[in-house]
């Protein structure tokens, strides 16, 4: 089936222009000036809209264990969710923990997925267990998986911690294979104490969280895990969830180095703060305890973040989706804060969220797309596969009205989350169609595919290795 996506302005790398893309099947086959296009197709009227790539969330964690629970979107609800918010690929994390085989961890993953997914996705892999066995197996998912990112914890100690020297091992290894380490840079032991002391005094309440993980053990574990990786000579390394003034501070300095360092936030850092949000009163604040945390509204963090993206020391803007419903869930932790399931919800909300950068002149079109898009299909080879609309790439493709409006309300969303983190939000533009390899899988908010019709994407290595 052919479709002529007509009259709208195509956002690429280079800059919005008029132009008609023109679907065939799966993929794109063209792209004519306005008025040129053959006649015959099926035409989607974008008069007044943007024609994007459809957008790429590199960070979710759908039922996931975790925290005592398990993260509330599965892969049927939550890629549904993504979908309807132009979402049309995600990266999740499959996991490998302590003592497990790191093959069956992403079997277990291929499992959960299999049949369930409305768009297509692809797994980073979690090494909860760095030793002999998951390092050999590190090359076999490089070489024969399509994964081609790992993801380490320098935080939860007894989770998926990992200590100095098994990090470097497992960076030794991708230096090697040519995957990318992707780091939870927080120091988790020195967390804990500040845990402990906390509780000690009764300090019990959800912004207890925040304050135990304060902004110099992210900033100090993203130093060590920087340079470690040059100890690696120089592997590749992406900082995950990035929250904080100080940490950026040591991406910016390593960049400037031209170091093989890379970081991306999230929408809860660039608009949430830990004294509106985690603050909010009794327990309502456990809704926005995740890790790294919110922070406070009275530094910089907000409007550096901001800057970070312009600048592209912060690469990419992922969601880090790790929904807990507040009922039998984050409840978990009414009388200690350190029992709430570290997780928040954002998968169908990001490509609206980071619009309003260029809503509010922090960001060009451009870039608003290089964000979510483009950038995370070349740092996690999958471009000119997904990331971008030209000619071969496969036709998953947003219209979005900048003349629409978006209301974010648990009573409106797709998520499977008994709360919304941002609730009553009222924000300028709206996701009107989306297509997935050239199926119209949602518009004006409808949700139009299937379960079951998302693919598996096998990666190749980062369009930014050097
Ligand atoms: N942080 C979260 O908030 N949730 C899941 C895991 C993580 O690192
Ligand atoms: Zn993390
Ligand atoms: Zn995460």
């Amino acid at each position: 089936m052919t479709i002529l996506i007509k009259g709208g302005t195509v956002v690429g790398p280079s800059g919005p222009y008029s132009g008609d893309v023109l679907v065939d099947g799966e993929t794109i086959a063209a792209i004519f000036a306005p008025g040129q296009a053959p006649e015959g197709p099926e035409i989607i009227d974008a008069t007044g809209k943007y024609v994007i790539p459809g957008a790429i969330d590199a960070h979710t964690h759908m039922q996931m264990p975790f925290g005592g629970t398990e993260a509330s979107d599965t892969f049927d609800t939550g890629t549904r969710a993504a979908a309807i918010g132009g979402t049309t690929t995600i990266i999740d994390f499959a996991i490998q923990r302590y003592g497990e085989v790191v093959q069956d961890g992403l079997a277990a993953w291929h499992a959960k997925t299999a049949d369930q997914c409305h768009i297509d996705y692809g797994f980073h892999m979690i090494i909860g267990g760095v030793d002999d066995d998951s390092l050999k197996a590190m090359d076999q998912l490089v070489a024969s998986e399509g994964i081609t990112s790992f993801k380490l914890f320098m935080a939860y100690p007894g989770v998926f911690y990992s200590d100095d020297g098994q990090i470097l091992r497992a960076m030794q290894k991708a230096r090697e294979n040519g995957a990318m380490i992707m780091m939870h840079a927080e120091n988790g032991p020195a967390i804990d104490v500040l845990v402990k002391q906390a509780l000690e005094r009764g300090e019990t309440d959800p912004v207890f969280h925040g304050l135990t993980r304060p902004q110099e053990l992210e900033a100090e574990a993203t130093s060590r895990a920087i340079w470690l990786a040059a100890v690696a000579a120089d592997c590749p390394l992406y900082i995950v969830h990035l929250s904080a003034s100080k940490a950026l501070e040591q991406v910016r300095n390593a960049r400037d180095l031209g170091r093989n360092v890379f970081a991306e936030t999230c929408p809860q850092y660039l608009y949430l703060t830990l004294e509106d949000q985690l603050g909010a009163p009794g327990f309502e604040g456990a809704k926005w305890v995740c890790s790294t945390p919110l922070r406070s509204g009275k530094e910089s963090h907000r409007a550096d973040l901001w800057q970070g993206l312009r600048t592209n020391d912060l690469s990419v803007v992922s969601t880090d989706h790790c929904p807990f419903c507040m009922k039998d869930q984050k409840e978990m932790g009414i009388g200690d804060f350190s029992k709430i399931p570290n997780g928040i919800g954002s998968v169908e909300h990001r490509v609206d969220l980071l619009y309003q950068g260029v809503v509010e002149k922090k960001l060009s079109l451009a870039r608003w797309v290089e964000t979510i898009a483009t950038t995370p299909a070349r740092m996690f080879g999958m471009y000119p596969k997904k990331g971008i609309i030209a000619p071969g790439s496969d036709a998953d493709i947003v219209l979005y009205d900048p003349n629409g409006r978006t209301r974010i309300s648990v009573e409106t969303h797709h998520m499977n989350m008994d709360y919304s983190a941002w609730e009553g939000w009222e924000i300028d533009g709206k996701v009107d169609t989306v297509l997935s390899r050239g199926e119209v899988i949602a518009s004006g908010g409808e949700y139009k595919g299937r379960k079951g019709r998302g693919k598996y994407v096998p990666r190749s290595l980062s369009d930014y290795l050097v």
